[in-house]
């Protein structure tokens, strides 16, 4: 019997991290750290896709020449807790900000994708910045805020998650961009830009640490929908 699916929309700049934080995730719910396998939900310049859970397709291949992928379509990536009182989902978005998409393109894809059955299961947005990216480019800093209270229910303000990429040691400075401590968190997931083969386990477990008990999980399970009796 199917639970409840908890929904959390991640937004970010194009370049920030979103596809990595979800791999990151697919790993965390999918055998724990360590395995002789990296999991790969979502590919990149480094790594194949080699775990099929989206239920729409997210990657288009760039044009030849370019490396990589990136990630044109939004796209539900479900991941069952078999202990958990629910389910989580997490939508990968095309980053705003992006020069492969313009941004009328990439706010049409994400309105589309809040018009989707799912839509009405958004508890909130997770925010994925990387904070050696922030200042560059910086009238784009201020996007997702803007799109989230422009196109999202007022609640979503309460239920915004911060994850910064890249960040384990480089966390100076990371704190000021008005989020309460306990909205946000430092990870980094570089595990996902060495090729095959050699990631580093370490990072991995740290990561792991990071989203499991102490962290993000806590404060994802206590996100609620205003006026939604949760159904446990
Ligand atoms: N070192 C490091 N690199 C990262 C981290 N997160 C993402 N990257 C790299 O940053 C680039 C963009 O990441 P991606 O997840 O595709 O960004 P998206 O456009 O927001 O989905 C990729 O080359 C990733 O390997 C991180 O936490 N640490
Ligand atoms: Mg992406």
């Amino acid at each position: 019997m199917d639970k409840p699916n908890k929904v959390f929309l991640v937004l970010g700049r194009y370049g920030e991290g979103k596809s990595t934080f979800i791999n990151t995730l697919c790993n965390f719910f999918d055998g724990g750290p360590c395995d002789t396998e990296l999991k790969v939900a979502i590919p990149n310049e480094h790594l194949v896709q080699n775990r099929m859970i989206e239920v729409k397709p997210s990657e288009v291949a760039l044009p030849l020449g370019e490396r990589g992928r990136t990630t044109k379509q939004c796209a539900l990536y479900q991941f069952r807790v078999p202990l958990g009182e629910c389910d989580f989902a997490f939508v990968d978005t095309p980053g705003l900000g992006s020069s492969h998409m313009t941004e009328e393109e990439v706010k049409m894809e994400i309105r589309k994708c809040l018009t989707s059955t799912y839509a009405s299961n958004i508890h909130g947005v997770i925010v994925v910045i990387n904070p050696t990216l922030v200042g560059q480019d910086s009238q784009k800093d201020m996007l997702c805020a803007k799109f989230a209270k422009e196109n999202l229910p007022s609640f979503i303000a309460n239920n915004t998650f911060v994850v910064f990429s890249n960040a384990l040691d480089s966390n100076v400075g990371v704190a000021d961009i008005g989020f309460p401590s306990s909205q946000s968190v430092c990870m980094n997931n570089k595990f996902f830009s060495n090729p095959a083969g050699s990631y580093d386990t370490n990072a991995m477990v740290s990561a792991f640490e990071i989203i499991g008990a102490q962290i993000l999980w806590p404060t994802l399970a206590e996100m609620t929908i205003p006026g939604h009796l949760s159904q446990q």
